[in-house]
């Protein structure tokens, strides 16, 4: 007799489900129950939209599970996976969320809050296309934040440089963004051709497609507002499931027409999520992650003259000697960032109250030389 279970385990890897992932649930008979497990797709303020790997179905979450997750820090976000069970009414409840294998996340500064927040973008996926227009949207600064932030989370990534008709030299651009980062994959091309899937699909091929074992990739489109992440979407999707719009004509900067992130499936079995542009982003880590983005910098510090060099004022330094200008700026940006926020406020309190004393401490001295 065959096992009812492979036939759902077959249907929820084609939307993307790993072996890691079916281990979390205490048994693998429950995926043959009322209980199962769905993929979230969206999420809007307290409803979800889930994939069972065959259809859609409008869910809500366990107030329960939003108040468990709060209290971690974490959120549901489009790339979960949740075990649903179902009310009298038929109305599907996710009641537990497994442990995502990782998690896209930024900081969000709370003002006036002795607090920092993490915010996560989106969970369990395996690439990220950097998305960037080779309009003004170009930018590598931008996109060595890009790098850190996908680096921290584990998650491999391809540099996709669109408008490449709207550029005199883009083979230019692309040899510098390999020089820059090396360690990237990077393609361009114009993304509103008739032929962009195809082009798409042979040159993103190795991330598009399904494992041996029929697991379907999980992608995200990452970028400015603008840069053309719903319209590779939409090439992928071979359909126009996502609202584009045109950018504005003075700076050609984009009108954030896309507002929520949203997980679609490709007609080849891969798994894409949309998403919005981010207007910020602040790193969620910590500075020793910087390396693998700016190997340059750790292979050049070996030569400064100063083991604790800090490549900013110091005679012998090699990194500055060696690493543009721009670069080590941004370098050293991002570092300063990334360690401002990796204190928890403990710390920050602790450095407050270290301030303050000496503070305190200054102001008797002076006071005793004055009486
Ligand atoms: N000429 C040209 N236009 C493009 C290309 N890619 C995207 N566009 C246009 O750029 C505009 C913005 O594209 P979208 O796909 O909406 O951009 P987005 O990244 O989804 O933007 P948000 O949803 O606002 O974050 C649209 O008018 C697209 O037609 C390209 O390769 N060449
Ligand atoms: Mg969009
Ligand atoms: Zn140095």
């Amino acid at each position: 007799m065959s096992d009812p279970n492979v036939n759902v385990v077959a249907r929820l890897r084609g939307i993307g489900l790993k072996p890691s992932l079916i281990q979390q649930l205490p048994s693998i008979e429950l995926l043959d129950t009322d209980s199962t497990l769905m993929r979230v797709c969206e999420v809007q303020r307290a409803s979800l939209t889930l994939h069972d790997g065959v259809t859609l179905w409008p869910a809500r979450q366990l107030p329960s599970l939003r108040a468990d997750l709060t209290d971690i820090g974490d959120t549901i976000a489009v790339g979960d996976w949740v075990q649903v069970g179902r009310d009298d009414f038929g109305g599907c409840w996710a009641q537990r969320r497994l442990v995502p294998f990782n998690q896209l996340a930024r900081r969000l500064h709370q003002e006036g809050r002795d607090k920092v927040a993490r915010a996560v973008i989106v969970s369990n996926v395996d690439t990220a296309l950097l998305v960037m227009g080779l309009d003004h949207d170009y930018n590598l600064r931008r996109l060595e934040r890009y790098a850190v932030l996908v680096r921290l989370a584990g998650v491999a990534a391809v540099v996709v440089l669109t408008k490449a008709d709207l550029c005199a030299d883009p083979a230019a651009r692309l040899a510098d963004l390999r020089a820059t980062l090396p360690d990237l994959p990077a393609i361009s091309l114009d993304a509103t051709r008739p032929d962009a899937a195809e082009l798409l699909t042979t040159q993103l091929g190795p991330w598009l497609s399904r494992d041996a074992d029929g697991t379907s990739p999980t992608l995200v489109m990452l970028g400015s507002s603008g840069a053309g992440k719903s319209t590779l979407t939409n090439a992928l999707l071979g359909s126009q499931r996502q609202s584009t719009g045109a950018n504005r004509e003075d700076d050609s900067r984009g009108r954030h027409t896309t507002t929520a992130r949203s997980l679609h499936l490709t007609p080849t079995g891969a798994c894409i999520i949309d998403t919005p542009g981010l207007r910020t982003l602040r790193l969620d880590g910590d500075a020793e992650h910087l390396g693998a983005v700016f190997d340059d910098v750790a292979r050049l510090a070996l030569s400064c003259r100063f083991r604790d060099c800090r490549h900013e004022a110091e005679p012998g330094c090699a990194v500055r000697a060696g690493v543009s200008a721009e670069r080590l700026h941004n370098f050293h940006k991002l570092q300063r960032e990334a360690r401002r926020d990796t204190k928890s406020a403990l710390e920050r309190k602790a450095e407050v109250a270290q301030w303050k004393s000496r503070h305190r401490e200054a102001r008797e001295r002076l006071q005793d030389k004055r009486g």
